[in-house]
């Protein structure tokens, strides 16, 4: 039996980040919570992280391509918060950054992981973003690590 699990030390691993402004004071805890997951338990260099922002949840997808089509990123931490309005606006940003996000991992093979929070309201959100409901920033830069780790180990 071979069994393959990895660790979630990157010591030499570029992580790039892509960011909403949209909710941004939501979305500034995420970063808050990958940062520190990527460098105090993965180990990632200050100068191996690379942080963009855009403008919403709908542009996410886009920037992060580039960032897999560019080969320099060994994973990338997509972060964002999508709240429920009173239309169907919602729907369609979390459901196309989502099934996006999904398919530019499988297709370019770089570990896309998806930390956009999509909730009924504000106070979801802030309990998924550092406070009881712990961080989906954190989480998503862990399951970063992982994968890179994964990765690795499985590519050939
Ligand atoms: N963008 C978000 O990141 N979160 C939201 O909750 C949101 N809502 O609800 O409208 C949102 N909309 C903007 C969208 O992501 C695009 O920036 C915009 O549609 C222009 O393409």
């Amino acid at each position: 039996m071979k069994i393959i699990q990895a660790s979630v030390a990157a010591p030499e691993a570029n992580v790039g980040i892509v960011i909403a402004r949209f909710n941004n004071f939501i979305n500034n805890s995420l970063l808050d919570g990958a940062i520190d997951a990527l460098k105090r338990i993965g180990q990632v260099k200050d100068e191996n992280i690379t942080i963009i922002w855009v403008p919403g949840a709908y542009e996410l997808p886009l920037a992060a391509r580039i960032l897999t089509n560019s080969g320099k990123y060994d994973a990338i931490v997509v972060l964002g918060t999508v709240i429920r309005g009173g239309t169907d606006h919602f729907k369609y940003v979390a459901g196309e950054a989502s099934s996006s996000i999904a398919n530019l991992a499988i297709t370019s093979e770089v570990p896309v992981t998806f930390g956009i929070l999509t909730t009924e309201n504000i106070e979801q959100a802030i309990e998924r973003a550092g406070t009881k409901k712990g961080n989906k920033g954190t989480e998503a830069a862990l399951t970063a690590l992982e994968m890179i780790n994964v990765l690795k180990a499985i590519k050939f």
